[in-house]
């Protein structure tokens, strides 16, 4: 393959599935932000870029095991039965939104939770996740097109390592592929849905790299997660917040949502200590100042850490006009954030996570592909 055409992996049903009719946004009803439209717009750009893009609308199943090794069972069984669970006990046919969350100070921790609308609370940290009919077979279809991507770059992967033994390895082109999904993932934590997210995509194909590298050769390979969306990715975080395998590093908007998590002083616990990098912004950041700290980040702590392949959460609501973020990047930085991480040098994965004004979607993803590829 040329390394100037990136293989994209997704499906008609990220634009077809999961349509919650609303949100509550900072206390008012609006539209649901994490609408189909953002997947068509951004495909519309790939369609018409056949030159850049190849695209594969098929995907495999890889079953309930590589969504399992993040996520607790329970957690899964919950989100596939809540829709139903929820009809049946008298839940609004718009969708399963709790009324509760067990904030620590609500928990006297003798009532024990029963009903859908008490799960509803215990497995969300938030109003944003509404859980409709297709909910969870749209999480499901997302993570497992993310997987079908996973399975060709650790294929590209291993034939870019063997080149490189071989000595015709052409380090300034890594390959690299993008995961076109919705609903998004990085906000889900192991047991917690929130944030428009149910299974988190990116710590599932960071988590089937390890998996199956180690089962492969014995040597798991390692994982470095750049997380680029506007807003912090607490479940990534969270998942992997004990181990050293990914390293976590986020950029991010400071004094925003998930609002409880992204400081600086979060590095990471156990063996998982130093490995968890967070960086929060001020709100205004501007082109330079984020590529500036971006390919510090890059210089400073991924590059160091070695790590064999880059999966990148790719949001783009850091776009000046993004309807609920608040940075000043322009689309001109897009280009400069895929050369920056092209430059790694590393075979790497771009899965959709935010990114909300519809009109630029395509160019602002579209610029950090082709950034990536050298071709912007
Ligand atoms: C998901 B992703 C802002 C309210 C935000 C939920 C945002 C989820 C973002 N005042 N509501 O990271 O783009
Ligand atoms: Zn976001």
């Amino acid at each position: 393959m040329t390394p100037s055409l990136m293989k994209v992996y997704t499906s008609k049903l990220c634009t077809t599935m999961h349509v919650p009719k609303f949100e509550l946004l900072d206390g008012g009803e609006s539209q649901f932000f994490e609408s189909p439209e953002r997947r068509e717009a951004i495909h519309r750009f790939l369609v018409e870029h056949p030159e850049t893009f190849e695209i594969t609308e098929q995907f495999d199943d890889f079953g309930k095991e590589p969504i399992q090794r993040v996520h607790a069972q329970d957690f899964i069984e919950y989100l596939e039965s809540a829709f139903e669970l929820w009809i049946a006990e008298g839940g609004h046919p718009n969708g399963v939104i709790p009324s509760t969350i067990p904030h620590k100070k609500l928990q006297i921790g003798r009532v024990k939770p029963k009903t859908s609308f008490a799960k509803a609370g215990e497995y969300c940290f938030d109003l944003s996740a509404v859980i409709t009919k297709d909910t969870f077979k749209a999480a499901w279809n997302a993570a497992q097109i993310t997987l079908t991507a996973t399975k060709e770059l650790l294929r590209l992967g291993t034939e870019y390592e063997k080149n490189m033994v071989d000595g015709a390895i052409n380090r300034s082109h890594p390959p690299g592929l993008y995961a076109l999904v919705r609903p998004p993932g990085h906000h889900a934590q192991s047991n917690l849905c929130g944030g428009y997210c149910y299974i988190n995509n990116a710590a599932v194909s960071t988590q089937w790299i390890i998996d199956q590298s180690e089962k492969e050769s014995g040597q798991a390979k390692k994982v470095a997660i750049l997380d680029i969306d506007f807003h912090h990715g607490n479940g990534t975080q969270e998942i992997f917040y004990n181990v050293r395998n990914p390293l976590y590093t986020s950029l991010h908007s400071e004094d925003e949502y998930p609002h409880f998590t992204g400081s600086e002083l979060e590095k990471g616990e156990g063996d998982g200590l130093g490995y968890n990098i967070n960086i929060p912004l001020p709100k205004n950041t501007t082109d330079d100042e984020y590529i500036e700290t971006l390919e510090k980040l890059i210089r400073e702590s991924v590059v160091p850490y070695k790590p064999d392949y880059i999966i990148v959460s790719l949001g783009v609501d850091t776009y000046k006009e993004d309807p609920i973020a608040g940075f000043l990047v322009t689309s001109d930085a897009y280009p400069r954030m895929g050369e920056a991480i092209r430059k790694i040098g590393v075979p790497t994965l771009f899965i959709q996570e935010g990114g909300y004004c519809i009109e630029k979607l395509g160019i602002n993803v579209g610029g950090v592909l082709r950034g990536y590829l050298g071709k912007a």
